[in-house]
């Protein structure tokens, strides 16, 4: 497809939720064999079950909040995204939020709150917290605004009304660039791909913030570029062993062992791999390996799904998965609004 298409939103956005619905059968699951991920997948297509619905986690409800917002306000605005977040999770609870973001969303329903970033610096005795929900939820920022320097603000921001340490935001920065990339057709060129993120991120994780973190944490000096040299290595050699994925690159619930994993999801299934279905297209091969890997499956699929949806787009996108996800339906609508605005942003300013 041609760049910043309908098609690459729509997939994107799509993708996302379906990565989180089939993704929550094994979240917590360790290593999970591609058997049972395919059987899982297959039950899907299954129509003499019925109407299957898998429904989504905080996830996909939290993204949608960033969807609502970024549409309603036509750009960022953070009391109105806290403001989101806080009735989303009075409204339904149970979505599976991490243990520690549940205060932080309770601290923003306050009236009385002033700094909206706040709550989220009071986490984790005052570092903030390096969990994957800032990055599970970043991709809607790049399809608002079409120039790099504003995904990566308003990812940034947006992560940390709930995520105040870098290692926690800068995994939502990198997650909606990557997105970014794919929906210019930047997955056509692997290579540059991976180097542009690297990059990228070089200047991201030079800042004073952020090699503080790393030094208090005892990361690498600059964390996530380390992991992206990894990725790089992996996606270079012709095989790469579930296990060696997972020792090398994670899949927990730090963003710093989660967000590089799924961006090596992609690019590893960006060929056919003969331990999944020759009938599996791209889109379906990123989606089946992230649940594979075990861990933190929900949100590993949701943020691959998202990177991959932006290549693909909506056509791979097999229908009768569709069809059992909860939000599926909405995120193709909204992604359609989106590219509304992103287009209208790149004419207008
Ligand atoms: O990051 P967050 O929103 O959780 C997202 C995950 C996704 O997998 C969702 O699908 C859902 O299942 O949860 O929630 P947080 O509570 O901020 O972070 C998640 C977890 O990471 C925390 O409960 C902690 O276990 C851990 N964590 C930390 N532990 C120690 N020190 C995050 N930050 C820290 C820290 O600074
Ligand atoms: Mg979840
Ligand atoms: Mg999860």
């Amino acid at each position: 497809g041609t760049p910043a298409s309908m098609s690459r939103f729509r997939g994107a956005l799509v993708a996302a939720v379906l990565g989180d619905c089939v993704g929550g059968e094994f979240e917590g699951a360790e290593e999970v064999p591609m058997e049972t991920v395919l059987q899982h997948l297959n039950g899907l297509e299954d129509e003499t079950k019925g109407n299957c619905v898998l429904e989504y986690s905080d996830d996909t409800a939290m993204t949608r909040c960033v969807v609502q917002s970024l549409l309603n306000r036509s750009g960022y605005d953070q009391q109105d995204l806290a403001r989101r977040f806080a009735k989303e999770y009075s409204a339904s609870p149970g979505r599976g939020y991490g243990s520690g973001v549940i205060q932080v969303l309770k601290k923003l329903a306050s009236p009385q709150l002033v700094d909206v970033y706040q709550p989220a610096r009071d986490q984790f005795n005052g570092r903030g917290s390096f969990g994957n929900g800032g990055a599970m939820r970043a991709a809607p920022f790049a399809l608002a605004f079409p120039n790099l320097p504003d995904v990566k603000r308003f990812a940034c921001l947006g992560a940390m009304l709930t995520h105040s340490c870098s290692l926690g935001y800068n995994g939502a920065v990198l997650q909606a660039m990557a997105v970014h990339l794919s929906l210019q057709g930047a997955l056509c060129l692997p290579q540059q791909f991976i180097s542009r993120l690297i990059t990228e991120m070089e200047e991201v994780e030079g800042e004073e913030e952020a090699l503080r973190d790393a030094r208090i944490l005892k990361e690498a000096e600059k964390p996530f570029c380390e992991r992206l040299h990894r990725v790089r290595d992996l996606m270079d050699r012709n095989k790469v062993s579930i296990e060696e994925v997972i020792s090398e690159l994670g899949n927990g619930i730090a963003a710093l062992h989660s967000v590089p994993t799924a961006i090596f999801c992609v690019l590893h299934c960006l060929q056919p791999r003969d331990y999944l279905p020759e009938s599996y297209g791209g889109l379906e091969r990123t989606i089946a390996y992230s649940l594979a890997l075990g861990g933190d499956t929900d949100t590993i699929a949701c943020m691959a799904g998202a990177i991959a949806g932006a290549h693909y787009g909506v056509e791979a996108v097999p229908q009768r998965w569709m069809r059992c996800c909860e939000g599926a339906e909405d995120a193709d609508m909204n992604a359609a609004r989106l590219h509304a605005l992103y287009h209208q942003t790149s004419q207008g300013s």
